[in-house]
């Protein structure tokens, strides 16, 4: 019996496909920001308001530090060093936003902003001086408010609003760029926003905001991508995709309970929003429609509240993506019974109605809302791969948050960068497409919600200086040397904070 286990033991170990311990030479490694997080400059020129400038200016309350994103990390005027720190960590690609009100003041197309379209152009020459492959994301939740004070996503011309924006947006930089990203985390955008008020506009429709935000955005990201295929791609030649966060949901036990469960709460937490672009048969998720039709008719709402797509639109969305963008932080378990929380009645999270748990064993970071979950990139990336038919994905963002006086010894962040990183090697083994890693993020910058109490970046922002002076922290370094040698090498510590840009860069 022990010979024949041996046997097979020895069998397998001679079988298996030696581990990934590199990542490819074409696998873009690259950091992540957005435009109202970074950028500054809220009045500058002729750009216009937006939901965060109105939110912040008229209720600085709701952010934690009384905070807002008038100058943040002054992009507006620092780009040059911004890209000399891509220089500096040797990216491949680098992930921003641009800000819709910046370069549409109005939000529609009958004025465009020179001084916006030049800052921008200006960004990203700077970037392809260097060989930087700049990834653009159209939306990172800066609505233009003359469209808020049309209701923003809940108004059914919202999917025209955006391709309208995308084409000019196509126009003026598809020459160069070639990686679009339409929507950044519509999770975040249409509960957060529309539902639980916890990110602009606050807009507290609990029963029905998050779903007709959900429809109108996937409409409008289908329509985007429509726009780029039909009349740039043939002349530009790139891609275009979307970004959702994913995090890994799992069951709490192996219980078929369970296992429903954690499959009902990724189908309300990125489901509503991958599966009718990424999965065969298009529109909403199947059990969780049901779930909400089922609640709204009991509730007296005439129709769901989740609204259907017609066959029309299905096919519109269906298929509508060149690639998966995932931004993946954390984890956390699903139980049928336990763990349960009390949700108004109806919203979202009522209508899901499962426990979540999170091990307490797993390191925290200083976002309540964020643990190092292991294999968490590997869970959640195998799975999508083999629920939608294996498409290409980027990791769109990825980090770690600290307190904002713990400075440069930032060995929390480091320890997550090289678990993350190891797991997509996993990822990368496990045959999964994807094709990079961006990681969030490249710099300190405005938390949303938590203003300024909680750093993201590799480097450090100093807010209370004039150029608002940017320090590489430990976990630039290292994030270099993994670039660099394209491994991760446990026991790297770099020799003194100086950092350097490498010949070629
Ligand atoms: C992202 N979650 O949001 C955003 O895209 C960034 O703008 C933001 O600064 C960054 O993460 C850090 O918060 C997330 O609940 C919001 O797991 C929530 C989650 C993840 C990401």
């Amino acid at each position: 019996m022990k010979l024949i286990i041996l046997i097979g033991l020895v069998a397998s170990i001679c079988n298996a496909t030696p581990r990934h311990s590199k990542f490819p030479d074409d696998f873009l490694f690259g950091t992540a920001t957005a435009s109202y997080q970074i950028e500054g400059g809220w009045n500058a020129d002729d750009k216009g308001e937006n939901i965060w400038d109105r939110m912040t200016h008229t209720r600085p309350e709701v952010i934690k530090d009384g905070s807002n994103g008038d100058v943040a990390a002054d992009t507006y005027t620092n780009y040059k060093r911004d890209v000399e720190m891509m220089r500096e960590l040797g990216l491949d690609a680098y992930r921003f936003s641009l800000s819709w009100s910046r370069i549409l003041p109005n939000g529609l197309t009958n004025k465009i902003s020179e001084a916006g379209v030049a800052f921008y152009n200006n960004y990203i020459d700077e970037m392809l001086k260097y060989n930087i492959t700049p990834m653009v994301t159209l939306y990172h939740w800066d609505l233009p408010q003359k469209l808020q004070d049309f209701g923003g996503f809940l108004n059914p011309d919202f999917p025209l609003w955006f391709e309208s924006y995308a084409k000019v947006v196509y126009e003026k930089f598809g020459d160069r760029v070639k990686h679009w990203i339409t929507f950044n985390e519509p999770r975040e955008i249409c509960f957060q926003g529309y539902g639980d008020v916890s990110k602009a506009p606050i807009l507290n429709a609990t029963d029905v905001g998050t779903y007709y935000c959900a429809k109108n955005l996937v409409l409008g990201h289908a329509k985007a991508y429509h726009a780029y295929n039909n009349l740039f791609k043939l002349s530009q030649g790139g891609v275009c995709g979307i970004t959702i966060s994913v995090n890994w949901v799992g069951p709490l036990t192996d219980s078929e309970e369970d296992q429903y469960a954690a499959e009902i709460r990724r189908q309300a937490d990125w489901g509503l929003y991958a599966e009718p672009i990424f999965s065969e048969q298009g529109g909403f998720p199947k059990e969780f429609s049901e779930i909400v039709a089922k609640k709204s008719a009991e509730q007296g709402y005439p129709t769901s509240r989740l609204p259907e797509l017609t066959d029309e639109e299905k096919d519109l969305v269906r298929g509508a993506a060149d690639f998966f963008g995932v931004n993946h932080y954390t984890a956390s378990l699903v139980s049928a019974t336990e763990y349960k929380n009390d949700y108004p009645i109806p919203s979202l999270y009522a209508d899901v109605d499962v426990g979540s748990y999170v091990p307490p064993e797993w390191l925290q970071a200083e976002s309540a809302w964020l643990r190092l979950a292991p294999d968490s990139i590997y869970n959640a990336l195998t799975h999508l791969h083999k629920k939608y038919n294996g498409p290409t994905f980027y990791i769109t963002e990825n980090g770690w948050s600290q307190a904002l006086e713990e400075g440069y010894e930032d060995d929390s962040r480091i320890k997550y960068y090289r678990a993350a990183l190891n797991s997509v090697l996993d990822t990368l083994h496990a045959g999964v497409d994807l094709r990079g890693y961006m990681a969030w993020s490249l710099m300190d910058n405005f938390e949303w919600m938590q203003g300024y109490t909680e750093r993201f970046g590799l480097y450090e922002v100093d807010f209370s200086s004039e150029q608002r002076t940017r320090t590489p922290r430990k976990s630039a370094f290292v994030y270099k040397q993994i670039i660099r040698t394209r491994e991760i090498d446990p026991y790297f510590e770099p020799d003194n904070r100086t950092m350097w840009i490498d010949e070629g860069h």
